[in-house]
């Protein structure tokens, strides 16, 4: 049953740091991998939804790009812009806050969350399975306290899914109440073509470093579903002639890797054989283009 007196049914933006593990809460929640998780930060690049269906509260995600300063590329504004309409839309704001170390884009959420105190804040200090001791956090949990005095701080692992459980209750005692908004089945808003693709971005976001993984879009330009097989065609876009050598690699052993990577987890998402081609093309600095953006939907129309 999924309504009924004292049911609870909204929204809750997940939004944080870049690589504070926002994506990887969000895939633990939801039991499905519905987005991509990197070591590398700034790897979201939308906002995704993602539904929790409980007997007695929906709860409805956004995952969002991490919080950072944009600088000048569109791209990174777009992204940003993405994460504050995220928070304006959401019944409740749970801050995830990498327990290990305050990277870059901290000071920014600090910021961002001090600006957005109108709504329920709950804050989650994620990575502890990985924490020395349990005692180390603690300085961090008092600066959040004074800083921005949440209805709630609660540590968890998002890897292990330690702490997860005391997150939904409280994350629940805030929603409104009201019926589901979503149909019980209803898992996320990105269709399985999406994924897959996001699944190429994120073995390119693996298997390369320094400027190439924030110089990769990936575009399907086929995705059809055969009896046991589903082909699969994908276009890497890049911004400079310099960067396609990178990508392809000696005798293309780079971008072969990249497609295993990428072939093995689209598999094991739609259950089924998976035939992949990759293309890759120079989209000449399409990070910082409206048009590109938008083509590549990173932007509003
Ligand atoms: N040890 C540990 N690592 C974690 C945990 N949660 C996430 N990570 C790792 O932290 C890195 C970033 O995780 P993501 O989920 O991509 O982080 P994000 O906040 O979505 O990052 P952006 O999309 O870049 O904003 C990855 O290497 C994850 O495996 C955790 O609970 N424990
Ligand atoms: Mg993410």
């Amino acid at each position: 049953m999924t309504s009924g007196a004292g049911y609870r049914a909204g929204f809750t933006v997940i939004a944080g740091a870049p690589n504070a593990g926002k994506s990887t809460l969000l895939n633990y929640l939801l039991g499905e991998k519905v987005a991509i998780v990197t070591s590398k930060p700034q790897t979201t690049r939308h906002r995704i939804l993602g539904v929790l269906t409980r007997s007695d509260a929906q709860l409805i995600f956004w995952d969002t790009p991490g919080l950072h300063d944009p600088g000048r590329t569109l791209l990174n504004r777009e992204m940003m812009s993405r994460a504050l309409a995220a928070l304006a839309d959401s019944d409740v704001i749970l801050w995830v806050v990498d327990g290990l170390r305050r990277g870059a884009g901290h000071a920014t959420a600090v910021n961002v969350i001090r600006q957005n105190k109108n709504r329920p804040l709950i804050v989650a200090i994620n990575k502890i399975d990985a924490a020395p001791n349990k005692s180390i956090i603690l300085p961090l949990i008092r600066e959040i306290e004074v800083a921005v005095s949440p209805r709630a701080i609660i540590p968890i692992s998002a890897r292990t899914g330690d702490g997860v459980n005391f997150l939904v209750a409280e994350i629940k005692k805030n929603l409104p109440v009201g019926l589901p908004l979503y149909s019980e089945t209803a898992l996320t808003d990105q269709p399985e073509r999406v994924i897959a693709a996001e699944m190429v971005r994120e073995a390119v976001f693996n298997l390369t470093s320094c400027e190439i993984p924030y110089a990769t879009a990936v575009t399907i330009d086929a995705f059809e579903t055969g009896i046991g097989l589903i082909r699969l065609s994908v276009t890497i876009h890049l911004e400079r002639e310099s960067q396609k050598g990178i990508i392809i690699g000696q005798g293309g052993l780079k971008l072969k890797q990249i497609g295993q990577a990428a072939r093995l987890n689209i598999e094991r998402l739609v259950g089924e054989k998976v035939f992949l081609k990759i293309f890759v093309c120079i989209t000449r600095d399409w990070t910082q283009k409206k048009s590109t953006l938008l083509d590549f939907g990173y932007g509003d129309k």
